[in-house]
């Protein structure tokens, strides 16, 4: 007997995806199926449904492409970009090389839209808003900021008052810093989990 939660994760291959033609489930509802926590599943169903369709703003002009590319197991699509929470506290440096280590980089942010779906990536592993490392850095040159993908650094999200390159050593950029959760510079050396991204395929 087909109970709710099913025909919910069965409607998004069929809505969402077209999986019915291709056979190829995305990697991440995959993971949903195997989930035998039901409310959990949606939740992540929920958090699926919302990326595939381009985030809570809405991209559904490129959704039906977006849906058809595939990430590599607990890794999370939004765009063209899959994302992955790292829990293991390591600094900046070591972080961005995890991620490369994985065919990625640490995630850069180019909208708040992408901010939102990093958050709640990390809320959903979470259940709590850690401070996180970003691929943004300015160690090159103080007051530079820049990617650490190579991407434009085009978007910012800062908390009030930073960044402040606090005692002339902060160069690596954490989000969920302060009462509103947004970016702040902080020392690289600092041991935090991260956000990495990769291409999606
Ligand atoms: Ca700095
Ligand atoms: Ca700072």
């Amino acid at each position: 007997m087909i109970n709710k939660a099913s025909f919910l994760l069965l409607s998004a291959l069929l809505i969402c995806c077209g999986a019915e033609d291709t056979g190829v489930l995305p990697n991440q509802l995959q993971m949903n199926t195997d989930n035998t926590n039901i409310s959990h599943s949606i939740d992540y169903f929920n958090l699926y449904l919302t990326f595939c369709f381009g985030g809570k703003q809405g991209l559904e002009q490129e959704a039906e492409v977006h849906c058809l590319q595939t990430c590599p197991r607990y890794w999370f699509r939004y765009g063209t970009r899959c994302f992955k929470f790292v829990s293991e506290a390591r600094s900046w440096a070591k972080s961005e090389s995890h991620c490369v280590a994985m065919g990625g980089n640490l995630a850069s942010v180019h909208s708040i839209v992408e901010h939102s779906f990093i958050q709640e990536l990390i809320r959903e592993h979470t259940q709590g808003t850690p401070r996180t490392w970003i691929g943004g850095y300015d160690a090159v040159e103080e007051g530079r900021w820049l990617w650490s993908d190579g991407s434009r650094f085009d978007y910012t999200d800062w908390s009030p008052g930073e960044p402040n390159n606090q005692y002339g050593g902060e160069h690596c950029i954490e989000i969920n810093f302060g009462g509103r959760l947004l970016w702040n510079d902080l020392s690289c050396k600092r041991l935090l989990p991260s956000v990495c991204a990769v291409l999606s395929v």
